[in-house]
């Protein structure tokens, strides 16, 4: 006995990762229904190992009886649509930056702020956040706990799969075409990405911030504490999938290397990789696929009274943005929805 739940943006990256994330995690589907725009329609998706999905589009599809959808289409399409669904009943994951910062929209990251979900009935929209901030405020979370965090300094490193499939295909492009000598044009990115870094992430702010940058700002306050300073520089690498930070924290109390590191151990969505010898630290080509966000090269930052320095790297298509949303619709049927045809057997 399952739920009707509907994909939106479901051929991009990120639609195609939720698909898989719905099925690996065995999250009770009675029916599963892609949607796109009118440009992808007929074309498939996988739906596990076997089995497709014919891609319908959103323009025109009622979202009468689906009880839950995840959006991933960009967010000019969920401001359209997403309100929509969710007229129709249908409680939306929104994947996009459209409703984070909307005081009636919970923004959640089941690890740190579970309970927030509970507003959803507000908008019936719930808002998944960017993934660079998903997976600094996982890391931060446990710590925040134990010593209260002041201020973050973060500097990002994130791969080309946050942009979409078209920039993943322009690295490839790029990256051949200057072994062959051919010219190359950027498209996707400002500069040339391939055997560079571009510290330019979404459009530019008034104050000469970017709005990737911004919302790691704003984000981490809504999700973990909106006394938290935050400064963020987010960098384009030449990485396919999994995006990196190094974070400098400032904490109000005491916080020593070995009870950062059990805290972190213990703390749920974490993986600690940490043995100070070559190797001992994760990167992002080694966690594409896992769902942990790993913590590294923990050390003591001495120049604050209170600070640490860690790396963390999670996969930006996976804890960073499916699997985020995966988990919030698995909270949702654990605290606050029931399948219709569950609620039907339970009302006779
Ligand atoms: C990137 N973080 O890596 C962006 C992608 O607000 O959901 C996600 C943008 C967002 O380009």
């Amino acid at each position: 006995m399952g739920y009707r739940v509907a994909v939106v943006g479901a051929t991009g990256n990120v639609g195609r990762e939720m698909l898989t994330t719905l099925h690996e995690r065995e999250f009770p589907v009675d029916d599963v229904v892609a949607l796109a725009s009118t440009r992808s329609i007929g074309s498939e998706v996988s739906w596990g190992e076997d089995d497709t999905l014919k891609v319908q589009a959103l323009d025109t599809f009622s979202f009468k009886g689906i009880d839950i959808a995840l959006f991933s289409p960009g967010a000019k399409v969920s401001a359209v649509h997403a309100p929509r669904a969710a007229a129709a009943g249908t409680v939306v994951i929104d994947n996009t930056s459209q409703f984070r910062m909307d005081p009636d929209v919970p923004l959640v990251v089941p690890e740190v702020n579970p309970k927030a979900i509970a507003r959803y009935t507000k908008r019936n929209i719930i808002a998944n956040p960017n993934c660079s901030t998903i997976q600094m405020v996982v890391a931060l979370k446990p710590l925040h706990d134990i010593a209260r965090i002041k201020r973050v300094v973060v500097a990002t490193y994130q791969s080309v799969s946050g942009k979409g499939k078209e920039a993943m295909d322009e690295l490839f492009t790029q990256t051949r075409a200057i072994y062959v000598n051919d010219p190359i044009k950027p498209e996707q990115f400002t500069k040339r990405i391939a055997f560079n870094v571009i510290p330019h992430i979404d459009v530019f702010m008034e104050d000469g911030s970017t709005k990737e940058e911004w919302k790691m700002v704003v984000e981490t306050r809504k999700i973990l504490d909106p006394d938290i300073q935050v400064s963020a520089t987010c960098v384009r690498v030449p990485v396919f999938i999994g995006h990196a930070e190094a974070i400098n924290v400032e904490f109000e109390d005491e916080i020593s290397v070995e009870r950062a590191r059990a805290a972190l151990k213990a703390a749920p969505g974490v993986t600690v990789i940490d043995h100070r010898v070559d190797e001992g630290y994760v990167t992002p080509q080694e966690c594409a696929g896992e769902d942990a966000v790993f913590v590294s090269r923990i050390r003591k930052d001495p120049t604050v009274k209170h600070g640490l320095t860690l790396w963390v790297v999670a996969d930006n298509l996976r804890k960073g943005a499916a699997l985020n949303a995966v988990q919030i619709a698995e909270l949702l049927d654990r605290d606050y929805l029931e399948p219709a045809e569950k609620k039907r057997l339970g009302a006779r």
